[in-house]
């Protein structure tokens, strides 16, 4: 019998489906797994030729359990020989419980405890103990089995799990064993929603009239007929064309049900055990994976720096360099932070459990749950340690927060720090409010990374104000590329540095609050002579050219004395004392009170000045909003007491408050 061998396209009978668990079995070769399986379902999950010429199973096979509840559970039937582990391990990754099988007539043998190391390391924690061929043996044996078994299971975290005695042929026990099964799963809390489905292919194949089958175990999400998905780490695309669990079909398949997808746009040798469907853009394949590695008591020998060794994640197996973070060998029994440097990327996120195993002689080495997947190479062993310790602290704030050493949005942090959305949510709030991080436009960054953010920009303006201190600051646009920030970001920080006056924007420039224009002894000496010659007669002052021949006033010192207050520059032409410009201003202001309207020659000649000086200065007056043309007249447009007070202030009277 044949899984989805019935899968139905999305016309087939719809609905969600029931809220669905899997099991997996485990142990010895030959302890009477998958005749248990057709016992208890009427299923022979050994589906392959060989196999069932063999009486062996060689890749995992699936089944169905009705509960008594009336609710499915589905079953993995995993192969037992010690050649077929990697298979194995494809199978027993997102199980609610495992159906541990010993016979009695064995009792515990290598890959019992095999299994159980994988089961510990993979963190399955519930279990139903059946100890099978119990027509083969007398009671006084059967009872010393069952003796040995608890004490093997004692030390591990399946010791509390229930031990039924049951016989295939017979069928004795098998009711108290489906009983003790609806136990143990009616305890699984709900499988977790975070809204990223991933589908890992365990079966590729094709079907008659359906095209491509995959079949999987599906976890953090829910997949519905239609639904694009992309497959990883291949940049294929597919869309969802059907979907069957336990050979029914259904609209949308939940997190936790073994589940069949019917795609379409892939064929099936594009894809292969250990790819992972996913919704496009959730996750990313990586090559570069960190964990703290523990390394099982039974290792036969130390995990040295850079030894090659077999990463299985999922139904992943890939080979892999072990870069030691610690130390240069680890002890048997022992645990560190290593790297995993991938033969190929694989897909995978934080939090996964995986297992490690030395291809030859092949052996089980230990395993761990995975801390980071970022693919950054670790270099400095100490940092990142530390770093890997703050990714995988016990709150999920500190979590998020190790993600925010640079600005991200809270997705790609919560994708780091592999939260789900909700408690990414409550995270990141928990942490603005505390101050501990700090919103950028788009993006989040830890008090920290902005801390860090903030000085460059600080090192930046006075590094440019030591370089051109007749400037009044860096342009923006140069502060930005250098910190290589995107604008809304950048400008959400300059804000924030400007309101806690760390930073004053002069126009498009930025400068540090304590800098001001500083001209040299000898600048300050041309400016006094310049100084007096603008006094001797305000409002017919000299050109900028003039300034420069004659005093070696450059434009550029021009712009640092407007800088500083010390001039005001009209236009690229004209140059006053602000007090020229007071006076003119104040003239204007009163004879626009009584006359209303003011002409060019009635301005020059009320301040003595002349046309090619009155025209900027009237423009000044324009530019900042206190008078407009009107034909060949200018109004005032303000009440003259307000144009006096905006005069005053414009031109240094006034201090303007900060
Ligand atoms: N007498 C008796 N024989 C059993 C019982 N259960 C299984 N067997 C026999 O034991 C042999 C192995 O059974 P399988 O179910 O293939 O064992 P398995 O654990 O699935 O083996 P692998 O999948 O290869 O690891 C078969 O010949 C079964 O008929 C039982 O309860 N009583
Ligand atoms: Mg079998």
């Amino acid at each position: 019998m044949h899984r989805g061998a019935q899968i139905a396209g999305s016309t087939g009978a719809g609905g969600q489906s029931p809220p669905t668990r899997v099991i997996a079995t485990a142990g010895h070769v030959d302890h009477g797994k998958s005749t248990l399986i057709t016992a208890l379902t009427g299923i022979d999950p050994d589906r392959l030729r060989e196999e069932r010429e063999r009486g062996m199973t060689i890749d995992l096979g699936f089944a169905w359990l009705e509960l008594p509840d009336g609710s499915d559970v589905g079953i993995v039937d995993v192969p037992g020989h010690q050649d077929f582990i990697r298979n194995m391990l494809a199978g027993v990754g997102p199980v609610d419980a495992v159906l541990l099988v010993v016979a009695l007539d064995e009792g515990v043998m290598p890959q019992t405890r095999e299994h159980l190391a994988i089961l510990r390391i993979l963190g399955v924690e519930r279990a139903v103990v059946a100890l099978t061929k119990r027509d083969l043996v007398d009671d006084e044996w059967a009872a010393l089995a069952r003796a040995d078994v608890a004490a093997v299971l004692a030390d591990t975290p399946l010791h509390g799990a229930a031990l039924i005695e049951v016989s295939a042929p017979t069928r004795r026990g098998l009711d108290a064993l489906v009983a003790a099964l609806a136990d143990v799963l009616a305890q699984v809390p709900a499988r977790r929603d975070a809204g990223r489905p991933r589908l890992p292919i365990d079966r590729a194949f094709t079907l008659t009239g359906f095209g491509t089958v995959v079949t999987g175990t599906l976890v953090d999400g829910a997949f519905g007929v239609g639904d694009e998905v992309a497959i990883l780490p291949t940049t294929k695309r597919a869309r969802v064309r059907g979907i069957q669990t336990h050979k029914r079909a259904i609209e949308t398949a939940r997190p936790g049900s073994r589940v069949a997808l019917n795609l379409t746009g892939v064929e099936k040798d594009e894809l292969a055990r250990g790819m992972v469907v996913v919704r496009p853009g959730s996750l990313e394949s990586t090559s570069v994976i960190s964990a703290r590695l523990e390394l099982l008591p039974s290792a036969s020998d130390v995990l040295a720096h850079d030894e090659a060794v077999k990463v299985h994640i999922g139904t992943a197996e890939v080979m892999a360099r072990v870069s030691l973070l610690e130390a240069a060998a680890l002890d048997p029994g022992s645990s560190a932070w290593v790297q995993l440097r991938l033969a190929e990327p694989i897909a995978c996120a934080v939090g996964d459990r995986f297992v490690l195993r030395r291809p030859s002689p092949p052996e089980t080495l230990g395993g761990g749950a995975i801390a980071d997947v970022s693919g950054e190479r670790l270099r400095r062993r100490r940092e990142a340690v530390a770093t890997l310790e703050r990714r995988t602290a016990p709150t999920a704030a500190s979590r998020l927060l190790a993600a925010l050493d640079v600005p991200r949005t809270p997705d790609e942090a919560g994708m780091r720090s592999g939260l789900e959305a909700a408690e990414r949510e409550a995270a990141m709030s928990e942490l603005l409010a505390s101050g501990r991080a700090v919103a950028l436009g788009d993006a989040l960054v830890g008090r920290d990374g902005f801390e860090a953010l903030a000085t460059r920009v600080e090192r930046g303006l006075a590094a440019t104000h030591r370089r051109v201190p007749l400037r009044a600051g860096a342009p923006r646009e140069e502060v930005r590329s250098a910190l290589g920030l995107a604008a809304k970001r950048f400008n959400a920080l300059i804000d924030r540095l400007a309101r806690d006056v760390r930073v004053v924007e002069r126009g498009s420039a930025l400068a540090l609050p304590a800098f001001s224009v500083t001209l040299t002894p000898a600048q300050e000496a041309a400016w006094s002579r310049a100084r007096a010659e603008l006094a001797r007669q305000p409002l017919q002052p000299p050109s900028p050219d003039a300034l420069e021949t004659d005093f070696g006033i450059g434009r550029e010192l021009v712009a640092a004395l407007a800088e500083r207050g010390d001039v005001i520059r009209i236009g690229t032409e004209a140059v006053f004392l602000p007090d020229a410009v007071a006076r003119f201003a104040d003239a204007v202001i009163a004879e626009l009170e009584t006359s209303r309207t003011i002409t060019v020659a009635r301005a020059r000649d009320l301040t003595g000045s002349s046309r090619k000086h009155v025209l900027p200065l009237l423009q000044f007056l324009d530019d900042h909003g206190l008078t407009r043309r009107q034909g060949d007249d200018r109004i005032l447009v303000v009440p003259a007491e307000q144009a006096r007070e905006r005069i005053a202030t414009l031109t240094g009277r006034k201090k303007v408050a900060p």
